[in-house]
């Protein structure tokens, strides 16, 4: 019998109010949707209108940033003194983008902004020693950073003892000493009373934007830098709930409608059509393009990118970022690679609790590693680059971990700079601490981690096979547009049963699935390993992402598998009323 490789975590129906159903209903809203819905916190009428109502109207009010008043008039006052500004950005895509609406914003208002993009190699994570030097060397009074700042209290006061003063804008873990800055611009200080404070950093510094157009005025548009915002957004895998929804929602209209010079040519480069393109398509395409670049140091051409509106030097950049993007595929590989013969080394066992290698990797590597080992074995990893006599890691959890409360736990005086978020965080560690930093993060991850060590595959609706239908997949669209917390729905469904499977090009395994009258395509992305474990004949639940596939003609159904179960191992959803609309 077929063992599923992830444990499969039903939603549990959520409470919604009695006018929920009928506001449902009254949309055209099918039960399926509206119960994923409610199980996503929206609730009520008002929670449904603000869900599927103008974009607009889920940005929250700029003024409730902490430290609002702080900025403006240090900002103010930079205008009117004439001084340059530089904008210090973090080295990925959230930073970049950024870092791209704050100088776009600035040079609105008339403001010298020049960027300033951090080796990721030479300077790593926070504002550096280096930029603050620049900023002195160029007689800039005023450092504003993106999407990073707020570890870094010794920066802030170097720039103040040099006649600099630096607003941190920022949506990092607040720790316990914070940077004595003009203005602190975090929504998770303790003190802030912003009401969502999901935003990522170039969220953070969208809003920023928004309340420098609100309060300094100008003849410009600062719901036109929302494509940016949301590419930052999507690149920090920020949930895609609330005022993130809204800024994805501005942002990709104009994506699809009139890309900039720099989205369009990355756009090109990814061969996705602009009217095409989804959050996917920023996930998995123009992201990765832009991390690229820091990964392999070309961050500040990166940022050129994003800052240029001539589509000729644009393409000429893309280009430049794609040899970046393929060199990072080929590093990914080979470290890879190393990383499990490391793990295969002497047997050493991958039941801890936690997988911690170091290894002489790409320090811009090595967080892709740990999200992809961390993801595979279910359990968070640590992985470190050996450069000298100093390991800089990144730990990715496996969702059940806080890394960045993990990492406080460990002792910060066993670091020499460390921070970061609960699912991906970081430390720069003096090499010979590496085995007291391992016994003391393997004591925290064995309390988080559970009895079954098989990561959880989230379920949003369990069905019967009747009620896969057409209707079903117009129905779920309403959740669009999805991403990291309103992910596209998995459902499952319930009995199946098997009469073909064949391996795919590429590690995938074509599955066909008769259900009562007829038989539906599958397809399981990377899951090889079903091919054998399966066989004609069997009875099974299926949890997969439903759609339409165009094929000579037709439309037909077809499931994206992401896993197979025993039949029985989920009890379908039954509607309460008959009459699904759809
Ligand atoms: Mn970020």
């Amino acid at each position: 019998m077929i063992t599923s490789r992830y444990r499969w975590r039903v939603a549990p129906p959520a409470p919604a109010g009695a006018g929920f159903a009928a506001a449902a209903r009254a949309r055209g809203i099918g039960e399926p949707a509206a119960a994923i819905l409610a199980s996503r916190g929206v609730r009520d009428a008002v929670a449904l209108d603000g869900f599927l109502g103008p974009a607009e109207n889920g940005l929250n009010d700029p003024r409730l940033l902490p430290d609002a008043e702080r900025v403006v008039a240090r900002i103010r006052r930079a205008t009117s003194d004439g001084e340059g500004v530089m904008v210090f950005g973090d080295f990925d895509a959230d930073g970049l983008t950024g870092l791209a609406v704050l100088v776009r914003a600035l040079r609105s208002l008339g403001l010298d902004a020049t960027p300033y993009v951090p080796s990721r190699l030479a300077e790593g994570h926070g504002l550096s020693v280096a930029s603050v030097e620049r900023a002195r060397a160029e007689g800039r009074t005023l450092i504003v950073t993106v999407d990073c700042g707020s570890s870094s209290p010794d920066e802030v006061d170097l720039a103040r003892a040099a006649g600099i003063d630096v607003i941190v804008t920022d949506h990092h873990h607040v720790p316990e000493r914070i940077p004595d800055a003009a203005a602190f611009v975090n929504p998770h200080r303790v003190d802030s009373a912003y009401p969502d404070p999901r935003l990522a950093g170039a969220g953070v510094a969208f809003t920023v934007a928004r309340l420098l157009h609100d309060e300094l005025g100008g003849g410009w548009g600062p719901l036109a830098l929302a494509d940016l915002a949301m590419i930052g957004t999507v690149g920090d895998v920020a949930p895609i709930l609330g005022e993130n929804r809204a800024i994805a929602r501005l942002g990709l209209r104009s994506l699809r409608e009139a890309p900039r010079p720099a989205l369009a040519a990355l756009l090109t480069r990814a061969g996705v059509r602009p009217d095409a393109a989804d959050l996917e398509t920023v996930a998995f395409q123009i992201a990765p393009r832009l991390n690229a670049a820091g990964r392999v140091g070309e961050a500040e051409e990166a940022a050129g990118l994003l800052l240029t509106d001539d589509a000729g030097e644009a393409e000429s950049i893309a280009a430049l970022l794609e040899a970046a993007n393929d060199l990072r595929r080929d590093l990914l590989r080979t470290t890879l690679a190393d990383a499990r013969a490391t793990l295969a080394e002497g047997g050493r066992p991958v039941d801890g609790p936690a997988i911690l290698l170091q290894g002489p990797w790409p320090p811009g590597i090595v967080g892709l590693v740990a999200a992809r080992l961390a993801e595979e074995y279910g359990r968070p990893a640590v992985i470190g680059a050996r450069l000298d006599g100093v390991v800089r890691a990144s730990c990715r959890s496996a969702g059940r971990l806080d890394l960045a409360a993990a990492l406080d736990a460990c002792g910060a005086d066993l670091f020499l700079r460390h921070g970061g978020h609960a699912g991906a965080a970081g430390f720069d560690l003096p090499a010979d601490r590496w085995g007291t930093f391992g016994e003391r993060f393997s004591a925290i991850a064995a309390r988080s981690a559970p009895a079954d060590p098989r990561p959880d595959l989230a379920v949003d609706l369990a069905i019967s096979t009747d009620a896969l239908d057409h209707a079903l997949v117009r129905d779920l669209r309403v959740l669009e547009p999805t991403g990291p917390g309103n992910p596209q729905p998995v459902i499952a469904v319930s009995d199946m049963t098997v009469t073909r499977v064949r391996a795919a090009n590429g590690g995938h395994a074509q599955i066909t699935l008769r259900r009562k009258r007829d038989v539906v395509d599958a397809i399981a992305f990377g899951r090889e390993d079903l091919v054998t474990q399966l066989g004609e004949g069997d009875r099974v639940d299926v949890a997969a992402r439903v759609g339409v596939r165009a094929y000579g003609g037709y439309d037909s159904l077809q499931l994206e598998v992401r896993d197979v179960a025993p039949v029985g191992t989920v009890k379908p959803w039954q509607p309460t009323h008959g009459d699904r609309i759809g």
